[in-house]
């Protein structure tokens, strides 16, 4: 299958990231990308293609047009402001402070636009971004123009950004822009399947009410792991979507035999709904050796990922999210990919 990937996607490249009380090295860094190109190459999964630029349009079918205008105006106000390093928001409008005010001060806007302290903004992160949800489309595009799977390397990832917010190392929600534009181009019935180790809260968000885009995800009980406040199994839709997200929350220390009873009832969901088009919000972080997660998958457990996922037999394109076991990570990804192969 072919690899989508742009150089420009690299650019976002954080020095720090505040997690446990700390300032520490951030997690979600270019080489991510880099390994999983290079064992793309090495193990010659399939010819790598740039991403097509999309103008702004397909963005603002799933974020808000002031949220992108955002992002884009950023790093001009922020270093107006007189800062020159990356920018963390440490204030946000919650319960009881006002929502409605026409915030101004960058501060502001950081916290009006963000969902937690823990995900950088840098001089470049926007352009990155961008070019992470470009390969995203490109992806859709393949699959719309007859390829029947395709791998988006996106990165910076996406499922935890919402409709104008940003958290969790993400700022274009990837997987959504993604379903919404094959929507857009004439399918009716998009499945988007989130293995990674955390829950999409942007993805789930974004399609609540709806049921042309169903949403399914296993992860990290949200009781013990980021993001808390979304991902519970009683979570199944609202309006017109109800009964089109399912969420399979799991305990901590979760290896592939505890995770397939999951799969194995995400994948009957797949085959009652008879998507169109598959997306995987497919994160690595599941892997035992991850240094911010808890499940214990093995490397060869990735394989039989992929094998699953292609006996669901639909056309399929793979999203990169999550996974910061570096030197892994090129393994574990392409696995899934060969294993989907066949
Ligand atoms: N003490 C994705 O995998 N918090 N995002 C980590 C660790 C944020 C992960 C805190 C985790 C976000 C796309
Ligand atoms: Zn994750």
């Amino acid at each position: 299958m072919k690899t989508v990937f742009s150089n420009t996607q690299l650019a976002h490249a954080p020095a720090q990231e505040i997690s446990d009380g700390e300032l520490k090295p951030a997690v979600e860094i270019p080489s991510r990308a880099e390994i999983v190109l290079k064992t793309v190459r090495e193990r010659n999964v399939g010819e790598i293609v740039a991403p097509e630029e999309f103008p702004v349009r397909p963005l603002h079918r799933v974020h808000a047009p002031e949220y992108v205008s955002f992002l884009e105006s950023f790093w001009a106000k922020w270093t107006a402001a007189g800062r020159s390093r990356e920018a963390f928001p440490f204030v946000w409008p919650i319960r009881s402070l006002r929502q409605d005010v026409q915030v101004e001060h960058i501060d502001g806007l950081l916290g009006r636009y963000s969902m937690d302290a823990g995900t950088p903004l840098g001089e470049n992160t926007y352009k990155a971004a961008r070019a992470s949800a470009d390969t995203a489309l490109t992806a859709a595009r393949l699959l719309l123009d007859g390829e029947k799977s395709a791998f988006a390397l996106c990165r910076p990832p996406g499922h935890h950004a919402g409709y104008d917010f940003f958290g969790g190392y993400c700022f274009f929600n990837n997987a959504a822009v993604a379903a919404q534009y094959l929507r857009d181009y004439g399918l009716h019935r998009i499945a988007i399947l989130d293995v990674d180790y955390h829950h999409g809260n942007g993805t789930q968000a974004l399609f609540y009410d709806r049921p042309d885009i169903l949403f399914l995800s296993i992860h990290a009980d949200p009781k013990h792991e980021y993001p808390y406040f979304l991902g519970f199994a009683d979570e199944t839709g609202e309006h017109a979507g109800t009964g089109f997200t399912r969420n399979w929350p799991l305990p901590l220390g979760t290896d592939w035999d505890r995770y397939t009873p999951a799969l194995e009832e995400a994948c009957r969901w797949l085959l009652v709904y008879k998507p169109e088009a598959l997306i995987v919000s497919l994160g690595m972080d599941c892997y035992e050796n991850d240094p911010i997660s808890g499940f214990k998958f093995k490397s060869e457990d990735y394989i039989r990922l992929g094998q699953r996922l292609a006996k669901v037999g639909v056309p399929t394109i793979f999203l990169m999210e999550g996974g910061y076991a570096v030197d892994a990570l090129g393994t574990n990804c392409v696995n899934v990919l060969e294993g989907f192969e066949g």
